[in-house]
């Protein structure tokens, strides 16, 4: 039954402490509740009562937990990820995002220094320009992850300890309002706590970080993201090329570009464009919906990965983002 997925060996003893959590929570009595109250007292100086007082506004939900636990989309295959991505309705979409709001997001790209186009793609893929940002409670979401989710709850914690430290006086609303996806992440850029505290930024200048209706904090905070990642402008994100029948097989270490182009045309795969021959690059080989696909990625694919580690999810940021570059030309005389 529901919690059962909590931790093998100790089923039990979750089972038992869960089922009484889901039923009614006892804050006053539960230690783990108390103990986390009391760290944030300690190490950050907040109000012990206060905290615990937020903690008993969150609710336990089973949902949260069925969803945490979903296999990764990771096992996809790129011909069956990308169709979830590239589809007419996002790419039309998010060329009328771009060109509804061109002045916000050209600025935002020149003044970070990132592709307008990337922005406009990351919002596309994490919540569909801000239609599908979840329906959860952050709080409900943290809580219930950092004290029901053994596997993953010392992530979680800290993600619940900066949620408070963020507070309600730098989001634009209380913490216990704040809503997001079933993992905490939160408004159109899907941004965890501890993204908030290191990359959001109150781009409208009203002293308060908004991610849900301020589209200013919502283009800022992405394009901040980027550009603290290391985002350079006019370099190369990702280009296919044709590997020689002999082509090297190439062992790559995750997505950091560690060969030379010229290194990698003499190991047999050709760029299918110009590109400058001591730029460095990896290879990512995709099961595409017509074979095999070599692609050649650099520096800014890798930046795009900082957003979300899977290589599927970066190859799918970039080819939307060019499909919306492509169809949202400024067409102003
Ligand atoms: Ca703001």
């Amino acid at each position: 039954m529901a919690l059962a997925l909590a931790v093998a060996g100790t089923a039990v003893a979750a089972n038992a402490k869960a089922t009484k959590v889901l039923a009614r929570p006892q804050l006053d009595v539960d230690p783990e509740y108390r103990e986390f109250a009391r760290e944030l007292h300690q190490d950050d100086g907040l109000v012990e009562a206060e905290v615990l007082a937020t903690l008993a506004k969150a609710r336990v939900q089973q949902s949260i937990l069925n969803a945490i636990s979903r296999p990764a989309e990771a096992t996809k295959a790129w011909k069956d990820y990308r169709p979830i991505f590239l589809t007419d309705k996002r790419i039309n979409e998010g060329v009328a995002f771009y060109q509804g709001n061109r002045e916000l997001i050209e600025r935002a790209a020149n003044e970070f220094g990132v592709a307008p186009e990337i922005i406009v793609a990351i919002i596309g893929v994490e919540t569909s320009y801000g239609q599908n940002f979840g329906s959860y409670k952050v709080l409900d979401a943290l809580v219930t992850l950092a004290f029901h989710y053994p596997p993953r709850s010392k992530f979680f914690r800290g993600e619940l300890r900066q949620l408070f430290l963020l507070g309600d006086s730098r989001m634009a609303y209380p913490i216990d309002e704040l809503v997001g996806s079933y993992a905490g992440a939160m408004g159109w850029g899907q941004f965890i706590p501890t993204s908030v505290a290191n990359f959001a930024v109150d781009y409208d200048g009203d002293g308060r970080i908004d991610l849900w209706n301020s589209l200013p904090d919502i283009v800022g905070s992405v394009a901040n993201y980027f550009s603290v990642h290391g985002w350079t402008a006019g370099q190369p994100v990702a280009i296919e090329a044709t590997a020689a029948a002999n082509a090297r097989s190439i062992e790559a270490n995750g997505l950091e570009p560690v060969y030379p182009i010229e290194q990698m045309r003499a190991w047999g795969y050709e760029p299918a464009e110009t590109v400058d021959a001591t730029a460095l690059a990896t290879l990512l080989k995709l099961e595409g919906s017509k074979g095999n696909e070599d692609w050649l990625t650099f520096h800014n694919f890798y930046v795009i990965s900082r957003y979300n580690r899977s290589p599927l999810y970066s190859m799918a940021v970039w080819q939307l983002s060019q499909e919306i570059a492509l169809n949202a030309v400024d067409k102003t005389p």
